[in-house]
Formats: C-alpha cells, sequence, structure tokens
C-alpha cells in the first residue's frame, strides 16, 4: 500500500488575500512607525561623529514623545502581527511548497520578515520588562534585525502591490466574487483585533502618558510608583554606590582650568529650576521639578569653549550607563541643570545623591546619576 501525506486542507473562509490587505493596512504603519522612532532612539544614544554634535536640545519632550510612541506602536503591533499570521498561515502548507525559482525567493523573503518581526517585537517587549533570557546584547541585535525586518517587509508590500491594490478599497473589485457574509465575518475579525489593539495600548500607554496612568495593567512600571514619586532603573545598591557622605563628594569640573567643588559649594551656587522628564528607553516616562545648578555656568567657570562637547562621568565604577557625552547644544541649554533636588526635596540616593545630571530631549539612560565629574572634551 502506498502511504500518501496529504497536505491540510482550511475551511475557514478569512484566510485570504482581503483579509490580509485589511489587517496589513495597520500592521504595515505599526512597523514604520516603530522603525522610525527606533531610529530616532538609537541615533540619540549612539551618535555617529557627524551627528553627535547636532542633536537639538529641544523640544524638551522630544525623546520622551519618540520613545512613547516607538514603545506603544511595539506593542499594538503585536495583536496585529498575530492576527496577521493566523490569515496566511495556511499558505504555509500550500502545495507544492516551491513552484519556482521566483516562488522559492518569494518564500524565503517571507520567512525572513516573519522571523524577524517576531523576533523583534519579542525581544522589544522583553526589554520593556528589563528581561534579557538570551546570550547577545539587545541593542546592537535589536537594531540590525530591524533592518533586516524593514527590507524584508519592503520588498514584501512591493511583491505583494497587485493583491493590495485588488483588495485596498471596498468597492475593489476583488470583493465582488465574495460571498457577502464573508464580508460580515471580516468585519467581526477586524472589529476584535482592533478591540485587542486598543486594549494592549489602553492598559500600558499610561507608563508614558501619565493621564492614563490609572489605566495601567499590564505595563512593567507605573509613573508614580518609586522614591519621590518617579521610577528608579539603577538603584544606588545596585550600581554599588549607596549613599554618598557629604563631606567625602567632590564635583570634579575638567576643563581648561580645572576645579573641584565640595559639595557646600555646589549648593552655595546660583540654582536654577526645570521641569522635564525622565524618559527611559523601555518605554516609561515621567516628567519632574529639577533643581541644580546648570551646566552651562559650570563649564563657564572652567573656560570651556562655547562648542565644547562634555563627558559627565558617574561616581558608579562600573556598568554600561557610567558615563554619557554630550554636545554644546545640550551642554549649553539653560535647561541642563547639574540637579541637587527633586520635587522639592534632596535627590533620594536612588535618584542620584547628591547630584545627578538632568538635560532636555534626552534619552533617561543618558541622564547620569552620582556625577562626580564633568570633562569638557575639545
Ligand atoms: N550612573 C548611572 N546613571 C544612570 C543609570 C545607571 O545605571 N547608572 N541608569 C539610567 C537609566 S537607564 C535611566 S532610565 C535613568 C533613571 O533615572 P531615575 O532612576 O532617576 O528615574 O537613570 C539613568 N542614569
Ligand atoms: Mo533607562
Amino acid at each position: 500500500m502506498k502511504l500518501r501525506v496529504l497536505p491540510p486542507v482550511f475551511r475557514g473562509r478569512l484566510h485570504d488575500a482581503r483579509t490580509a490587505t485589511s489587517i496589513g493596512r495597520w500592521l504595515g504603519p505599526a512597523f514604520a512607525l516603530c522603525f522610525v522612532t527606533g531610529l530616532v532612539s538609537h541615533f540619540m544614544q549612539h551618535p555617529p561623529v557627524w551627528l553627535a554634535d547636532r542633536i537639538p536640545s529641544r523640544p524638551s519632550w522630544g525623546y520622551r514623545f519618540t520613545q512613547g510612541l516607538h514603545v506603544a506602536s511595539g506593542i499594538a503591533a503585536i495583536p496585529l502581527l498575530l492576527a496577521k499570521l493566523w490569515t496566511v498561515y495556511p499558505r504555509l502548507f500550500a502545495w507544492p511548497p516551491l513552484r519556482s525559482a521566483r516562488h522559492a525567493l518569494e518564500r524565503l523573503s517571507v520567512a525572513v520578515l516573519v522571523a524577524g518581526a517576531v523576533f523583534e517585537l519579542a525581544t522589544g517587549l522583553l526589554n520593556t520588562v528589563q528581561w534579557y533570557p538570551w546570550p547577545f546584547s539587545f541593542v546592537p541585535v535589536h537594531y540590525a534585525v530591524a533592518w533586516l525586518v524593514t527590507g524584508a517587509l519592503v520588498l514584501h508590500i512591493a511583491v505583494k502591490a497587485p493583491e493590495i491594490r485588488a483588495h485596498w478599497s471596498r468597492r475593489s473589485p476583488g470583493t465582488l466574487s465574495l460571498p457577502a457574509q464573508d464580508a460580515a465575518d471580516r468585519r467581526s475579525l477586524l472589529a476584535a483585533v482592533a478591540a485587542a489593539v486598543g486594549a494592549v495600548t489602553l492598559t500600558t500607554v499610561g507608563q508614558s502618558l501619565t493621564p492614563l496612568k490609572n489605566l495601567i495593567l499590564f505595563a512593567p512600571r507605573h509613573p508614580d510608583h518609586g522614591p519621590q514619586a518617579l521610577p528608579v532603573n539603577r538603584t544606588a545598591a545596585a550600581a554599588g554606590v549607596g549613599r554618598v557622605a557629604d563631606e567625602q563628594y567632590r564635583l570634579v569640573v575638567a576643563g581648561p582650568r580645572p576645579y573641584t567643588l565640595t559639595l557646600d559649594e555646589l549648593r552655595a551656587l546660583p540654582q536654577h529650576e526645570a521641569e522635564l522628564p525622565i524618559a527611559c528607553v523601555e518605554g516609561w516616562s515621567r516628567s519632574a521639578h529639577w533643581t541644580g545648578v546648570r551646566v552651562a555656568d559650570l563649564l563657564e567657570r572652567s573656560g570651556a569653549p562655547a562648542d565644547a562637547r562634555v563627558r559627565v562621568v558617574s561616581l558608579q565604577l562600573r556598568g554600561g550607563y557610567r558615563v554619557s557625552e554630550m554636545g554644546h547644544e545640550h551642554a549649553r541649554d539653560p535647561l541642563t541643570l547639574l540637579a541637587l533636588r527633586l520635587n522639592g526635596e534632596e535627590l533620594d540616593p536612588d535618584h542620584g545623591y547628591p547630584a545627578r545630571l538632568i538635560a532636555p530631549n534626552r534619552p533617561g539612560v543618558l541622564q547620569t546619576k552620582w556625577v562626580g565629574r564633568l570633562e569638557v572634551l575639545s
């Protein structure tokens, strides 16, 4: 007897190009928005040489906005991608599996697209909860795969352009041949997907869009939870800094005319106030009221040239975020402070006591805590 393995038969009627197009209409823009805002984040954190001194320090909420969109569009893309994969998965069993070299290439590009898209959303989501169950480092791999996915997506849209065009609008000829019942079912499916997108968005976006903070169910951070009503990413204990003793603290400003200040001397300098957010790459952000010494004043006193770049060095001895750099736009912005106070109190040790950097339009990871040194770079 000859055994034959038959491909499965799918009787569900919504595994068709029209449903795939309807979902793609939302999934495509979500990925595009996620990619563009991801690029912004990447270049603000790791600017190439030509850009390093050109990043604007305004609007002060710029990074908070783009990174909030990055994480929100990524989260919204999860139910969209799942729905899209459900719609098209019967094609995995298409028979014969390969019809021609062109068909083989197309299937390969779809495989890259699906694998890359799942990888980006999964690693991005896990990054928002600071869980890294993989051996590679998140940022460079998430960044590289984003280009791969974007390339595969552009190719996919180009290959599918005729089908997309045929199914794009309600009146397109593709619809006429389909039974009326399918249209009703499709509307239900799309309504369910829209509800899922709305639900995951509304229950997470409050981590950054603070007016919606009371709707937070799944976001890893609540913007109010933390000392002085501000979340903490790395505590003083985790950073190995602990509570810095007042009498031991020194701020070194290493410019053309280097000098050192004690904490009392720093407190005696003119203090300024700023309302600025901490906007973490992980998607939470929170605005706060900061008081401290203008970095511009400290640099001026050291004789730093107006266009100098500055390196900010933490008292923390190990860890990736102990040093940050900024261009002259940030260094000379009157809102850029070496903050000593937060929301009317001395900084909590977890927020960088006795002094931390706070600057407008800057990723949270570059808002260095426990600052011990400002170095003027030539
Ligand atoms: N020295 C030092 N500064 C740091 C960090 C760090 O690990 N070490 N973490 C950064 C990150 S990732 C963020 S989001 C903010 C968090 O600031 P907050 O704890 O004051 O809210 O601090 C930044 N400054
Ligand atoms: Mo962060």
